[in-house]
């Protein structure tokens, strides 16, 4: 346990308060796609939002801001709470405030209208330089939070030189270090290429090197949103079980393993596009595969470490211990958001490799399956270790008990279901070619053209109906969250992070205690894989693309 400033816990709790207060605009959105989608709605837009107005504001807000504002969040508990330092309080408040005036001045930008560019911001869509420079300061607060950590850990490391740094310290750097790096590209395609051409200083903008730069970004996105989830699988979840990690040092390969190979896989994103070559694109194609490797990794550990904990418990047979694990046990409710993250994982992983596979790529490119396998992933692990983490911190800064525990133990069953049949729906519809980002009813129901398929009736309404599921699971979550904060005080504020122990004692090895090393090959793997990859976008554009609002 560990008693916490009023700083850091003020910070903590805005860091959690802003995005989730967004995030009911992201959700309310969520709902909206289904129901365009489904031609429930006929329309260009409702309440004077627009179809792509509104699904930007359901990418940016749902999947950049909460997880952004999450990951710093949970960091600086984490950092604390291990290392038993509280991070500097200047840096602390100059991350934050750059963090919060950037979303402010993005979501201004997108609720005007002005910025319908999608989460992706593909040129030549073009928004309001409010939106590119917002966004850039919200990842530059992140990196203030960041070297911070760092800071901290090298203070700490130099007083505990043969002790093994903590699994979730690990873990937090390890994720930061690849999301400075791949913060690095979009910076560059944001300030340089997309803030002069919004501003009308420059005429247009190489869309291939863009996107290649936003997808050196866009693919360790990913892996910044999960690897928060995954310090929790490794160093809470056997611990709620009721048991150990089955392999601490497994943690730790799986950890640097995201380390060198989250970044140089992005043109599996851009596997349609021209320009880039095909030996880039399946060599690409390759270390996918390489990265779903620690994903392999984890699954095996925590089955191994939810299987034991449940013998401790008297479980018992092949599989019949699995109904000894404490699903639906309001004192360890954050055990059920994370094994529910975790089985809806099993399916978006399969589906990511599926989607890495160079020539089936294109079966699903473009397609609803995409967004099939995403929700399966971010909506799944990432989002549920979000809700089930934030309650949980609220509850402790605040000293507060969680309002209506049996509802928020629901929650993440709730929202399970909802997934599974939602995805399902677009993974069906994607196969039969009903594509993405696409307001369905709109485009396709128009009775002047025959371009609907039978099957995408069925597909949107499993969409529909499973989006309806998960829209009420997240209207739960809201009264839960706000309602803890208004209950009566208590307890003592303080963090309290469930610590698993590991099974096997853990010898240290230096290799598996240090960055350097690792950071260094990642540097080497990298320009391996994106010289190629830039050079092709330089080399073969020959236009500039001049703006284009849809
Ligand atoms: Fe992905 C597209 C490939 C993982 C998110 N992905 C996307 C997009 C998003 C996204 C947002 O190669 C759309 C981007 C856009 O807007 O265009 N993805 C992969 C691969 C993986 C993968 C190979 N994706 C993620 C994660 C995401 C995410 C994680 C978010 C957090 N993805 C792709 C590709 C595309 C793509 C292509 C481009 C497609 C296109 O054409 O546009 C791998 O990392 C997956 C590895 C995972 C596993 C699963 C391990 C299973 C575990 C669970 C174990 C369960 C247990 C429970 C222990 C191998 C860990 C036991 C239960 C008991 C009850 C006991
Ligand atoms: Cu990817």
């Amino acid at each position: 346990m560990m008693n916490v400033s009023r700083f850091l816990k003020n910070v903590i709790l805005i860091e959690l308060f802003v995005p989730v207060l967004l995030l009911t605009v992201g959700i309310y959105h969520g709902l909206m796609q289904v129901i365009y989608r489904s031609g429930v709605i006929h329309k260009a837009s409702v309440a004077k939002l627009d179809y792509y107005q509104g699904l930007t504001l359901h990418g940016v807000i749902n999947a950049i801001v909460l997880t952004t504002f999450f990951a710093v969040a949970f960091g600086h508990a984490t950092i604390a709470f291990y290392l038993k330092k509280e991070p500097g309080k200047k840096a602390t408040l100059l991350s934050l405030l750059l963090m919060v005036i950037g979303t402010l001045m993005a979501a201004a930008a997108m609720l005007s209208g002005k910025a319908s560019v999608l989460y992706t911001f593909y040129p030549p869509l073009k928004a309001h330089p409010a939106f590119y420079i917002g966004t850039a300061m919200l990842i530059v607060g992140s990196w203030v939070a960041f070297w911070d950590w760092v800071v901290v850990y090298i203070r700490w490391k130099k007083e505990n030189r043969e002790i093994n740094t903590p699994l979730a310290v690990i873990g937090t750097l390890v994720n930061f270090t690849i999301w400075f790096v791949c913060t690095l590209a979009v910076a560059y395609e944001v300030l340089i290429l997309l803030v002069p051409w919004s501003m009308g200083w420059t005429a247009g903008v190489n869309v291939m090197l863009a996107r290649t730069l936003f997808w050196f970004f866009g693919h360790a996105l990913v892996y910044f949103w999960l690897l928060p989830a995954y310090i929790m699988f490794y160093t809470m979840l056997p611990k709620l079980a009721g048991g150990k990690l089955y392999s601490g040092m497994a943690g730790r390969i799986a950890f640097f393993m995201f380390l060198l190979f989250s970044i140089p896989i992005g043109v599996h994103h851009q596997f349609g596009d021209p320009s880039i070559g095909r030996g880039i694109k399946l060599s690409q194609s390759i270390l996918t595969f390489a990265v779903a490797i620690p994903s392999f990794i984890t699954a095996f550990t925590i089955a191994a470490s939810l299987e034991h904990a449940s013998y401790m418990r008297g479980g018992k047979g092949l599989y019949k211990w699995i109904w000894k694990l404490p699903f639906f046990r309001k004192d360890v409710y954050l055990f059920g958001y994370l094994i529910n993250g975790l089985i809806l994982f099993i399916f978006g992983g399969l589906t990511g490799l599926v989607n890495a596979s160079y020539s089936l790529n294109n079966v699903v490119h473009n397609t609803s399956f995409i967004p099939g396998h995403f929700h399966l992933t971010v909506a799944g692990p990432v989002f549920l270790a979000i809700l089930g983490m934030s309650v949980f911190l609220v509850s402790q800064l605040t000293g507060r008990k969680i309002y209506m525990p049996t509802i928020n133990t629901i929650i993440p069953y709730l929202w399970t279901v909802g997934v599974l049949i939602f995805s399902a729906g677009l993974m069906w519809g994607g196969l039969m070619g009903e594509p993405r980002r696409t307001n369905m009813g709109l485009t396709y129901l128009d009775p002047a053209n025959e371009l609907y398929h039978p099957y995408w009736v069925i597909s949107s309404m499993l969409g529909l109906a499973g989006g309806g599921i998960m829209f009420v699971a997240g209207f739960l979550y809201f009264i839960v969250f706000f309602g803890t904060f208004l209950r009566k005080r208590t307890a003592e504020p303080m963090i309290d992070l469930p610590v698993s122990e590991s099974l096997h004692p853990e010898k240290r090895i230096p290799i598996f205690d240090t960055f350097k090393p690792w950071v260094a090959l990642m540097v080497l793997i990298l320009l391996m894989a994106y010289i190629p990859a830039i050079s092709d976008a330089l080399n073969n554009t020959t236009k500039k693309a001049p703006p284009y609002k849809p």
